[in-house]
């Protein structure tokens, strides 16, 4: 409370305010005072650890004062607020990321490499932050970038898991989990709350009475209640005084035991119950583009939902206003269904507990809520068992029931007789037993849904919620296709390429700014400048050949095609053409002379990611890849032509090191299946090229660069369908280059070929349903198209400029700027 404030205390800390002076000395000596308050260790014995934690510790004493006259100044300005609920950030690193936001770098790293330390050594000590999957969680994270770097008054809410991701290591070629135990040291990077609390409760009874107006009213009382404890983690903007906030919840029992079962001698007992609640924010489910319907993941949601509305609302009634106004202080952003219990909760709030009709609550819902779907594969569709729902949750599931009723009762209205359209629509699925879509229930709640790409808009308008369109008309369904953080994934992943864009550009506005860019097409035939370009190139790729040196063992050549696929391993993503194709390329190899082999382009084929545990044909893929590399790696009849390496335990802070080092990356998933893909936009913004699918952002990554920079392949969206009817219900000959390959595999050559025979059978008794056998042919032609443009190394470089160049749509700066202006009615607000 700022009026009972001493004014001792006020001008002392105006003082500090004024002080504040980021100098080299001034770092040295808070780096010094950290190292023997904060981590009480002595002067004569800091590590590389205890270096990182030292100038971590600095670095946050930045950011909270930031973060709190950000707050401070959005309290007093009270705009709209935009709240993004992500059951997912994937966050990386924070160290070198908040440096070089708060423009500290230079200052910083100076003052660490006098006192004897290499800066790249410190920042290596951090773990990720890998509370994501990928995409989904990494986008979240680039959004909450652009919204601190755009002084937008956002705030992020999401779950403290305890183990992030998994940490994946490969025994025999195969993967292997490792809990990824983040938490084991201190983390600079959160702000603990311990009296920020939230109760939220599961289960027990609803009961009703009628109150003085003779209206009916539901009671819910639980039979479980466990405590939200808030961490918040700030997040700051570029070239801003800005920090937002996210705000991560974690799971606490209650502290009040029930006494009378101690008394009864049910003392173990209770207390494992008690136990049970930190259960809840335990694990992050480590599944992308998949539904598994455990309790404990509906529980997660929930937990989390209640927890943030609670917060939001809370601040929202702090100012005042009333209800009605708060559609117009709040914009609820959903990252796909995942959240979707916050549109009930927030119903639930106005009608029990506020006492609003429900209609008029209902308004201030659908007014308040925006979606973004982020996938039409139907494995990814959430459904939830009305009766886990019932159970775990017995007034949501009343609410959700007449939601229903009401909603298809307007649709009655405007279809008559059409029960068909009415099953279609329905926010309950009718089957034994019953359940509850979670899509349905996030497109009648909201305002506006989204899709992720040109491409995958349209197709959720013609494909999964085509019916929605006939009843809401198309206005409600919308494009925001996606973007990236340049700061994250130029400036600081590629340091070498961002000096040299700012010193020809002469300013670093173009990080502000993604499509200032533009102004490097005019030294796309710069002979000195490509020569500096080619210089930055080779030096990421010395990078990335001494990383794999280290972390796989394989020696590979830095003057050799760097070729990259990294993503999760889905079927739908296609890594299985990929090492197809390598198995066809070493055959090719192998067939020549070697004085053929003397003009071939030497490729060295690099591959990452993490398969969900349960997922077993997606595991054999790793194994796939491990077994093709370990033949063709230590083959010398070759003559280095071909080298295939896996990356273990791809993430953030690896991604780094290998988007900068590429020449070609591959985003080759079946047309029509990846919603957008981002990973594709950061290798083209550092100028890698791309051999991809008319897929995703892909289409609109072409547009923007041009046919001449980019080598697309493969069947259309629209084919698809017939394609795959065609193999259910013809015999459709297997492309004859790939049952080359098949059969190499089944000879043995690989190993043991019973090990990959599930694998091999997804191509035939499987149907094929990712189509890599009608694109095969098209993708091997590509992949000739990239070696013969790879061998006119100056035209390539040009290429690879005008890439960059063209990027500029796809920051998320932009992004976070069309949400803002056509989804939320939200400005920024600057402290
Ligand atoms: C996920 O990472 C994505 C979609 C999902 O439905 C889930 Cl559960 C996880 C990805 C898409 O696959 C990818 O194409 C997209 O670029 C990304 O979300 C961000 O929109």
């Amino acid at each position: 409370d700022q009026a009972s404030l001493d004014p001792k205390i006020v001008s002392l800390w105006e003082k500090c305010a004024v002080n504040e002076n980021n100098d080299k000395e001034n770092f040295q000596r808070s780096f010094v005072r950290h190292v023997t308050t904060t981590l009480a260790r002595s002067v004569y014995n800091i590590d590389n650890f205890s270096a990182y934690q030292a100038t971590a510790h600095t670095v946050r004493d930045q950011l909270i004062k930031q973060w709190n006259e950000t707050q401070q100044s959005h309290t007093e300005a009270d705009p709209k607020r935009v709240y993004y609920l992500s059951l997912e950030f994937l966050l990386g690193r924070s160290l070198d990321n908040a440096l070089l936001n708060l423009g500290l770098k230079e200052n910083f790293g100076e003052g660490v490499k006098d006192l004897g330390f290499r800066m790249e050594d410190v920042l290596d000590e951090e773990v990720d932050a890998a509370l994501g999957n990928g995409g989904l969680g990494r986008l979240a994270a680039c959004y909450m970038d652009s919204l601190a770097s755009l002084d937008y008054p956002a705030w992020g809410y999401g779950l403290r898991y305890t183990y992030g991701i998994f940490q994946q290591r490969l025994n025999d070629g195969y993967q292997v989990e490792f809990p990824d135990y983040w938490l084991n040291f201190d983390n600079p990077w959160e702000l603990p709350r311990l009296d920020v609390t939230v109760d939220v409760q599961f289960g027990g009874s609803v009961n009703k009475y009628t109150d003085e107006d003779g209206r009916v009213r539901h009671v819910w009382e639980g039979n479980d209640v466990i405590k939200a404890v808030a961490y918040d983690v700030p997040i700051p903007g570029y070239g801003t005084k800005n920090c937002i906030n996210i705000r991560l919840w974690s799971s606490k029992p209650k502290r009040q035991f029930d006494l009378g079962r101690f008394n009864a001698g049910e003392y173990e007992q209770a207390v494992q119950e008690q136990m049970q609640a930190e259960n809840i924010t335990a694990v992050l489910y480590p599944n992308d583009n998949h539904m598994v319907g455990k309790e404990l993941r509906l529980k997660q949601q929930y937990f989390w939902v209640a927890a943030s509305l609670h917060d939001i609302v809370r601040r929202f009634i702090k100012t005042g206003k009333p209800w009605s106004k708060f559609p117009d202080q709040v914009a609820i952003q959903l990252n796909d269904t995942h959240p979707t219990l916050a549109i009930v909760e927030l119903q639930r709030i106005l009608v029990d507990l506020e006492g609003l009709k429900w209609d008029e609550a209902w308004d201030i819902v659908t007014r308040t809520f925006a979606f973004t779907n982020h996938t039409i594969l139907p494995e990814a569709m959430e459904k939830w068992p009305v009766p886990m729902v019932a159970y775990l949750l017995p007034r949501h599931m009343q609410i959700i029931f007449d939601v229903n009723l009401f909603f298809l009762q307007k649709v009655e209205k405007l279809f008559p007789d059409d029960r068909d359209l009415l099953a279609k629509l329905s926010i309950i699925e009718e089957a034994t037993p019953q359940f509850v879509r979670m899509a349905h229930l996030a497109i009648v709640g909201s305002h506006q849904v989204n899709g992720v790409a040109e491409l995958h808009s349209n197709l959720i308008k013609t494909t999964i919620f085509k019916d929605f369109v006939k009843f809401y008309g198309s206005e409600k369904f919308t494009n925001v296709t996606n973007g990236i953080t340049p700061r994250r994934w130029l400036h600081q992943a590629n340091p070498k390429l961002g000096d040299l864009i700012t010193e020809v550009l002469g300013s670093k506005n173009w990080l502000k700014d993604l499509s200032s860019l533009n102004q490097l097409e005019k030294f796309a035939d710069d002979k000195e400048f490509k020569k500096q370009w080619v210089t930055v190139k080779r030096s990421n790729k010395v990078r990335l050949a001494e990383y794999i040196k280290t972390h796989t063992g394989v020696v590979v050549n830095p003057n050799a095609l760097f070729d990259i696929q990294v993503k999760r391993i889905h079927e739908y993503k296609r890594q299985f053409m990929n090492i197809l194709s390598v198995i066809h390329r070493y055959n090719s190899l192998k067939k020549m002379s070697s004085e053929e082999r003397c003009d071939v382009v030497k490729r060295v084929i690099i591959f990452g990611g993490k398969a969900a545990p349960g997922y077993y044909i997606a595991k054999l893929v790793i194994k796939l890849i491990n077994s093709v590399a370990e033949v063709v790696n230590k083959d010398e009849s070759i003559d280095d032509t071909l080298k295939v390496v896996f990356i273990p335990d791809y993430n953030v802070s690896v991604a780094e090191i290998i988007i900068p080092a590429s020449d070609i990356s591959q985003h080759i998933s079946t047309a029509g299946t990846e919603a957008s893909g981002t990973s594709n936009m950061k290798f083209v913004l550092n100028g890698g090229l791309i051999l991809g699918t008319v897929d995703g952002a892909n289409i609109e990554i072409h547009e923007e660069i041009g046919d001449d920079n980019i080598f697309m392949f493969g069947n259309l969206a629209d084919q698809v369908e017939d394609l795959r009817h065609a193999h259910r219900y013809r015999n459709v000959p297997i492309d004859p280059a790939l049952q080359e390959v098949i059969n190499d595999i089944e000879s043995g050559h690989f190993g043991d070929s019973r090990i990959f025979s599930p694998l091999i059978n997804t191509l035939t008794i499987g149907k094929d349903y990712y189509l890599i056998s009608d694109d095969f042919g098209s993708y091997l032609s590509a992949q000739n198209l990239v070696d013969e443009a790879y061998k006119n190394q100056d035209d390539w470089t040009r290429k690879s400029i005008l890439c960059t160049a063209r990027m500029g749509k796809f920051s998320s700066d932009r992004a976070i700027k069309e949400y803002a202006n056509r989804i939320w009615n939200a400005k920024p607000c600057s402290t």
